[in-house]
């Protein structure tokens, strides 16, 4: 884990290949667009979530609460989490939406959390590439301190200015990722995916943890109060002993989901 810190400290990234097996990424990719919300990106165009913070004994609510998942959010964000919430980001075969560059921790400090002691750990359920709308990140960005996220176009992203000179100083990184490569970025690391181009779908999991010293005193959800996290040891998960595979009747409804909070306009899918 150590080696993973490091780069983490120092890139607010990190990538770990082949952390879970095909038997688990092919279940949760049954799930995809089932119950989905539209989120309306700079463009106007839409991006596909499926977002929940309630965590049961379906796949969808055990991978969030497995050892491997939050070990290591554990180890990067330096003491015991809590579970913030966990979406599956969809892109269809040939969607224009785009997810703007943003620091996450841009919108959850409007929730009252303290301090950016928060991170995300996401796993690639297809493979991702540039050319099928890929995460990317800023490298080095989460050491860049809080930065504004005003509205922009339809709808709210890190000041692009700001944006545009740190990808001067440090670049920018395309996640290319297999399923089951996992990786796992600071609340202040910029990312954004662009549009997917090809015929190929682009699904990834991402679960975020907020650390449980950090309440936030605003929360948009009930679901993101700290509370410890029921823990599911690795072999359950990978034995296949869930209850079923999707969350659904748990998915935040458009009406509810703090994107609305955020100032994004949110669709029914
Ligand atoms: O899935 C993506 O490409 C990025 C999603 C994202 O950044 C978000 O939901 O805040």
């Amino acid at each position: 884990m150590n080696r993973w810190l490091d780069d983490y400290r120092r890139d607010g990234y990190v990538v770990i290949r082949s952390a879970f097996p095909s038997s688990i990424t092919d279940a949760a990719r049954t799930a995809v667009g089932s119950g989905a919300i539209v989120v309306v990106d700079s463009a106007g165009e839409r991006q596909e979530l499926n977002v929940w913070t309630d965590c049961g004994d379906d796949l969808l609510g055990m991978i969030p609460r497995c050892d491997t998942v939050v070990d290591l959010a554990e180890t990067l964000v330096g003491e015991p989490v809590s579970h913030w919430h966990s979406k599956i980001s969809w892109k269809r075969p040939g969607s224009k939406g785009t997810w703007d560059w943003h620091q996450d921790y841009g919108f959850w400090i409007e929730e009252g959390c303290p301090r950016p002691a928060m991170t995300t750990v996401s796993i690639a359920l297809d493979a991702q590439d540039p050319s099928n709308g890929c995460l990317r990140v800023i490298p080095g960005s989460h050491l860049a301190g809080d930065i504004d996220h005003p509205a922009v176009g339809a709808g709210r992203a890190a000041d692009p200015t700001v944006v545009a000179g740190l990808i001067d100083e440090h670049g920018v990184v395309d996640l290319e990722l297999a399923p089951g490569d996992l990786v796992a970025f600071h609340c202040r690391t910029l990312h954004g995916s662009g549009p997917n181009a090809s015929e190929r779908s682009r699904a990834i999991l991402h679960c975020s943890y907020n650390a449980m010293s950090n309440e936030p005193s605003n929360p948009f959800f009930p679901g993101h109060r700290v509370r410890p996290i029921e823990r599911v040891a690795d072999d359950r998960l990978l034995g296949g002993r869930w209850a079923s595979v999707d969350a659904a009747s748990r998915f935040i409804p458009a009406a509810e989901n703090g994107y609305v909070n955020e100032g994004y306009t949110v669709l029914d899918g």
